[in-house]
């Protein structure tokens, strides 16, 4: 970090995610940009959710109430894959005329199937890229993050990560649907199906517990009934107990029991009330607020769980302009702060003579700064 970084003005996103001008070599934690909605549903501009994100995280003050300076380590957004942006361009426009086929009920089978082929194969290659990113990313010994792009796009990072740790890690996945759908409209790779296909996965975390979640078929809920390594905490059943008197510190102990020590959140923002995400493709009413997802944060973090990896995912423009997004780009800004912070702080803790360490090296860029 330059002795000229001032962390209290604002300073352009230009330099770097958050403002923070600091390289991928020096920086602990490395977040990888993923523009891809192919087979985005119904609302469009997930695929701007990095770009939103990124101009309105240089708003954010580095010091945190709960988390310090964590930023002192180092976040770097790697730049925005050009080749894949136009991939997404492509292939999006193939899945929307399968859905419009359907949609018609057309009785051109042999030209649907071919384009749901085209679609899958679009893909797959899509998180083979990101899975191989994800690897690059963890050798070097960096902390990992992804941001989205819809919400199929994590299904490498979370891969690479698990088996990083011999599948021994829980996701924590916050999101308004329960994602476990085999295939939705043809289409395998989905975000309708991202969980199901972490969960079916050959390098499968050994548990996935969801929070939020209120839109689902018959066909999630009885899957996630079936297997013992899914637990689904139903939006209402949680503001039932809410309702009832029950405190919100009860119910995060209740979910946190069922994560094991490493933990990967995967974090849709439409698991938020939609008053925070409001261009977002597939908004639900209900949800739960920042507040409430801060302190699950939180209290995972007093909990001593490491956090091994993340992503954020579905920030959106709604397929209007960027600046009628600017509100979920701040929210979207904010959540990927914390998850950060707290990615530094979690791991922190598990490494301590490291970390004894590396502040003694940053204490010279301290009395630089001070210099000023
Ligand atoms: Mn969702």
């Amino acid at each position: 970090m330059s002795a000229n970084f001032d962390p209290t003005t604002t300073i352009s996103s230009e330099f770097g995610i958050f403002g923070i001008p600091m390289t991928e070599a020096e920086s602990r934690l490395v977040l990888l940009p993923v523009p891809w909605e192919v087979t985005t549903s119904y609302g469009a501009g997930a695929s701007l959710g990095p770009k939103l994100i990124r101009e309105a995280s240089e708003q954010i003050d580095l010091f945190d109430f709960e988390t310090g300076k964590a930023y002192e380590d180092g976040y770097h957004m790697l730049p925005f894959p050009e080749e894949l942006r136009k991939k997404n361009d492509r292939f999006k426009q193939m899945a929307q005329e399968v859905i419009t086929l359907r949609t018609d009920m057309s009785e051109d089978h042999a030209r649907i199937d071919g384009l749901v082929k085209d679609v899958n194969a679009a893909c797959h290659e899509m998180t083979a890229w990101v899975e191989s990113e994800c690897k690059r990313i963890l050798s070097s010994g960096k902390l990992l993050g992804l941001v989205g792009g819809d919400h199929s796009t994590p299904l490498g990072s979370i891969r690479a990560v698990s088996e990083a740790h011999g599948g021994d890690i829980g996701v924590l996945h916050i999101d308004a649907h329960a994602d476990l759908r085999k295939s939705y409209q043809g289409f395998t790779q989905s975000h309708a199906s991202i969980m199901y296909n972490v969960m079916t996965d050959s390098k499968k975390p050994k548990k996935l517990v969801q929070v939020g979640i209120r839109d689902f078929c018959e066909e999630e809920k009885d899957f996630s009934d079936s297997r013992k390594d899914i637990k689904t905490f139903y939006d209402l059943a949680l503001k039932q107990r809410l309702l009832k008197g029950d405190s919100w510190a009860r119910v995060c102990k209740d979910i946190l029991k069922e994560l094991p020590k490493k933990v990967y959140i995967s974090f849709d923002i439409d698991g938020l009330d939609p008053a925070f995400c409001p261009h977002t493709g597939t908004p639900v009413p209900g949800g739960l607020s920042v507040d409430q997802v801060f302190f699950l944060f939180s209290e995972l973090a007093k909990s001593g769980r490491q956090i091994v990896g993340f992503d954020l995912n579905e920030v959106s423009s709604g397929g209007g302009d960027e600046e009628s997004a600017e509100w979920d780009g701040n929210v979207g800004a904010r959540v990927l702060y914390k998850l950060c912070g707290w990615s530094i702080v979690t791991n922190r803790k598990k490494t301590a003579t490291r970390t004894s360490k590396a502040t003694a090296k940053k204490s010279p860029r301290k009395t630089a700064k001070k210099k000023r």
